[in-house]
């Protein structure tokens, strides 16, 4: 028997979705019309007015909305609200340094908190449930996001953030967390530390709800059989409120995008012509009932297939693909977004040229960075200790734009291979 978290929603008819999202969407032009200039005058362009949007079928009218877009209106272009109506902002890193800032009332704290609500009573979650939330806190939506549903649904929600190792098996082992919720691959990674310790007769855990990153189907089977656990994968961005656009349900064959608050297309990612259902391109979102941060058609250069073909689970809203890659350069390590120009814009700061070359890989289920770089001529030494010393100056730029940790390799000029055609600055070498 499935559970549901909001059944009328979860299993409306198509005709009552159809129904919501044309009386939403024609609301929220409106709304964004009145309230953000930025994108009132992106309509303007196109000769188009709230009057032109009538339904969702109008919907490919519109303009659409990208990373860039966030970067021209940093920080408040984008706002459909006053501040002092704003009670949260969370966060993610942007193209070339500029973060992605995203507002929040408490409303649009409320439905994105239902969404997540869904995705965990999706799996399985009720009110009995020790939800052991392991992504991190702060200004990404991972923790607060899943916390936020966790409440919703009357779990205990254990707030462990990323990280801790000991400490997450500790509260695991002595609370018995009975759902986790963090990265594909630190879950992965926490199964081979029990395995390690013999903790595996101590945990209660039933299932996992992981996202923020590709994870495969090899590693789906991997992770249950390592914590003996049902594993949901669960989507979202920053930009669209976080963790909970889509969830998986029992059937485990994608994930439903909920219809209510948002409208999905698939387009073209070269022509932005819009494809029909089945078709593989970029995911596009429209958020219908977000208020503080109300984008329309925004382009998340995800990859991935739509299907509305009826789901054994028995709900109605329409399943998205785990993504199958990016129609941009981002990179996600350790679930946080890399972009290969924020690291040249350090290297060029400090002084480097642009010959770099991006070494993504896991180790232990860990992702790792390494940067290699060339001196310049003028800043070339061979001596160890001038070496380390830069090395350890860029580590800590690096850190400070990413937030992550980048192992820096120095290397003497005109080292770095060149490349006839397109550099080759990336090296993924993670078998996903
Ligand atoms: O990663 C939100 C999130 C938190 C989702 C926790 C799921 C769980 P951002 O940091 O803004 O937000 O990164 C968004 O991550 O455009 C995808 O490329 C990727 N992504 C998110 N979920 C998945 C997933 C959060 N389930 C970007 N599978 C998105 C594959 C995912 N990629």
């Amino acid at each position: 028997m499935e559970n549901y978290y909001q059944k009328e929603i979860e299993t409306a008819s198509r005709e009552q979705i159809s129904a919501w999202q044309n009386e939403r969407l024609v609301k929220q032009v409106q709304h964004v019309w009145d309230n953000v200039p930025y994108y009132r005058q992106k309509m303007e362009e196109k000769g188009l007015t709230p009057a032109d949007i009538q339904s969702v079928d109008d919907l490919k009218k519109l303009p659409f909305l990208t990373k860039d877009d966030l970067r021209e209106a940093y920080p408040y272009g984008l706002l459909g609200k006053p501040l002092s109506e704003c009670v949260r902002i969370q966060s993610t890193s942007g193209t070339t340094g500029k973060r992605v800032v995203a507002f929040y009332t408490q409303h649009d704290i409320d439905l994105w908190e239902d969404c997540c609500a869904r995705a965990i009573v999706a799996a399985g979650g009720t009110k009995e449930d020790v939800v052991h939330v392991a992504y991190g806190y702060g200004l990404f939506t991972g923790g607060p996001g899943l916390n936020g549903g966790s409440h919703k649904v009357g779990c205990l929600t254990l707030p462990l953030s990323s990280g801790n190792t000991d400490r997450q098996l500790q509260f695991m082992t002595d609370l018995g967390s009975t759902i986790l919720c963090c990265t594909p691959s630190y879950a992965a990674y926490l199964a081979e530390s029990i395995h390690e310790r013999g903790l595996r007769d101590q945990i209660k855990l039933k299932a996992g709800i992981f996202g923020a990153e590709a994870w495969s189907e090899n590693m789906r089977k991997e992770i249950e059989a390592g914590l003996g656990i049902k594993a949901y994968d669960i989507y979202g961005l920053t930009e669209t409120s976080g963790p909970g656009v889509a969830y998986e349900c029992s059937a485990q064959t994608g994930m439903h995008i909920n219809e209510d608050h948002f409208i999905a297309e698939i387009i073209d990612p070269d022509t932005g012509e819009v494809l029909p259902e089945g078709s593989k391109g970029e995911l596009v979102f429209t958020a219908i009932t977000k208020q503080a941060f109300p984008l329309l058609r925004y382009r998340t250069k995800d990859i991935c297939i739509l299907t509305r073909e009826p789901c054994s689970c028995g709900r109605t809203h329409v399943k998205m693909s785990k993504p199958m890659g990016r129609s941009d350069d981002m990179l996600i390590i350790k679930g946080v977004n890399v972009f290969p120009s924020q690291i040249e814009q350090v290297l060029l700061e400090q002084g480097y040229p642009a010959n770099y070359q991006i070494v993504v890989d896991r180790v232990n289920h860990s992702d790792t960075l390494e940067v290699m770089v060339e001196m310049t001529p003028e800043n070339f030494s061979d001596s160890l200790a001038k070496v380390t010393s830069m090395e350890k100056k860029l580590v800590d730029a690096l850190k400070s734009m990413l937030g992550i940790y980048a192992k820096v390799r120095l290397v003497a000029p005109k080292t770095i291979t060149r490349s006839e055609g397109k550099a080759v600055r990336i090296i993924d070498k993670r078998k996903i």
